[in-house]
């Protein structure tokens, strides 16, 4: 196997804009992708403040925001690289804690003008301190409050504050975050699951959907607390993540977006399953649209989608576009493996020599790209070989189109040279061959049309994408 140090890779823009992306993978051959977030201090506490920031949008502009922050500095961060990160965020840290375990979430508002509390959406939590609200114990300025529930049920939730005057002000301005509850027996190296066996996965990614009306956001900054009605709002930015186009595939904990860390960018190899865990944190419903394949169903609301008493997700449809309904959380199990397109997704059979014995898409002599010369499925027989997980029945088909010679095509983004899965080819004079593993790019987005724009500039808003590179590239 080759090792690929830390390294960025420059991949520009889809269809018609150039636009710069980062996405990173790094030397270990770990397990897989896991989403971004913080594990509870001693396995039981987190120490979460609320402070006001201004958060970047891709014009320059800035929008006031109420956010959560991690006052242990991310200590306890998931992933190394989320290590001393602090600040207000949005959305909220993302919280991972483990089935069983009971767990603390200490809240001090430090600056938020309205008290401020926490709503762990699916958990009856025990508060302590502060002062009665709406619906649970609110904290108010240089007030904390202790909220304690038990993660009984593995999966996806959304938390909230819900405190002050108005209950769905705090969502809008930013007090909203994602809790994952890993099940018993999860082990991120070895058992990936998202429930129990029958819901194992290679890659696992969030998809925080959310949208905001920016006038709101003006007035709370003037100190017009009153000013927020459900009647007026009419939300004109729509975010993955806290992010939008192009933002949103910058890279995690990026310096240029100091107050939104976690970028959506995917990625997968062909054949893996990887787990999409979605949270509508908004007051509107996101139509989601995941190219390249159907989505499974198995989760609604952090509950196995079974009739079998939580054991296999039996119940969940199979769909390309999710549905996204406020407040609401779906996992979803995704797998691209390029079956049936009737021709050969790593190129024709090999003409450059290549022995590749052991299906990496690498020669084994030199650690060249080659073509793959061989497809085996033997173990156990399923259509698919056993390492690159291409569809034997198309092993060797050409692509039915002729490709037009070098000086014929567009020049634009995303481009290898190559139509095929980790092939890299001739590219023209002052093209940087800005997709160097020969990926192919899905779109993953929101299907209302007006959601993919930020300002009324298209493209913005929840446009985010999948990308499937070749076996020898690791992701983590
Ligand atoms: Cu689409």
């Amino acid at each position: 196997m080759i090792k690929i140090r830390q390294k960025t890779v420059r991949l520009l823009s889809m269809l018609l804009l150039g636009m710069a992306m980062t996405t990173i993978v790094s030397q270990s051959m770990a397990a897989g992708h896991d989403i971004r977030g913080i594990k509870p201090q001693g396995g039981t506490t987190f120490n979460l403040y609320a402070f006001p920031f201004n958060m970047n949008l891709p014009d320059g502009s800035s929008m006031h925001m109420w956010g959560f922050g991690d006052m242990n500095g991310g200590a306890n961060a998931s992933h190394p690289e989320g290590n001393g990160y602090s600040l207000p965020q949005y959305p909220a840290p993302t919280l991972i804690v483990n089935e069983g375990d009971t767990i603390t979430i200490n809240v001090t508002n430090f600056g938020v003008p309205e008290p401020v509390s926490m709503v762990i959406a699916g958990h009856k939590a025990n508060a302590v301190g502060g002062t009665p609200g709406l619906v649970t114990r609110q904290a108010g300025l240089n007030d904390t409050v202790a909220y304690t529930f038990t993660a009984s049920n593995p999966g996806t939730y959304l938390y909230h504050s819900m405190g002050g005057v108005n209950p769905g002000l705090h969502s809008e301005m930013g007090l909203v975050g994602a809790l994952i509850v890993r099940p018993t027996g999860f082990d991120s190296a070895g058992n990936r699951i998202a429930y129990g066996a029958t819901t194992e996965y290679e890659q696992e990614f969030l998809y925080l959907l959310s949208e905001m009306d920016p006038d709101i956001h003006v007035q709370m900054e003037r100190g017009h607390y009153s000013h927020f009605t459900n009647s007026d709002r009419h939300a004109a930015i729509w975010f993955v993540n806290g992010r939008v186009f192009p933002d949103l595939f910058q890279g995690d904990y990026n310096p240029l977006f100091p107050h939104q860390p976690y970028q959506s960018l995917s990625l997968s190899h062909a054949g893996d399953r990887v787990l999409v865990r979605t949270v509508n944190t908004g007051h509107d419903s996101h139509p989601f649209h995941f190219h390249g394949e159907n989505l499974r169903f198995i989760a609604r609301d952090g509950r196995l989608l079974s009739s079998d008493g939580g054991v296999t997700p039996d119940l969940g449809r199979s769909d390309n576009t999710l549905n996204s309904a406020p407040k609401q959380t779906v996992d979803m199990i995704w797998t691209w493996t390029g079956k049936d397109l009737n021709w050969d997704i790593y190129g024709p059979v090999a003409t450059n020599g290549c022995t590749d014995s052991d299906h990496n898409m690498l020669d084994d002599a030199t650690g060249a790209a080659c073509h793959d010369n061989i497809c085996i499925d033997v173990n156990p027989v399923d259509g698919f070989d056993d390492v690159n997980h291409e569809y034997c029945a198309d092993h060797g088909k050409a692509i039915p189109v002729s490709l037009p010679g070098v000086q014929d095509l567009t020049l634009g983004g995303w481009w290898s040279g190559s139509p095929f899965l980790g092939d890299t080819g001739d590219l023209p004079p002052g093209e940087g061959g800005l997709n160097p593993f020969g990926g192919y790019f899905l779109v993953w987005h929101s299907h209302a049309e007006k959601e993919l724009t930020t300002w009324d500039i298209f493209p913005g808003g929840s446009l985010s994408t999948m990308v499937v590179v070749p076996p020898y590239v690791p992701i983590q």
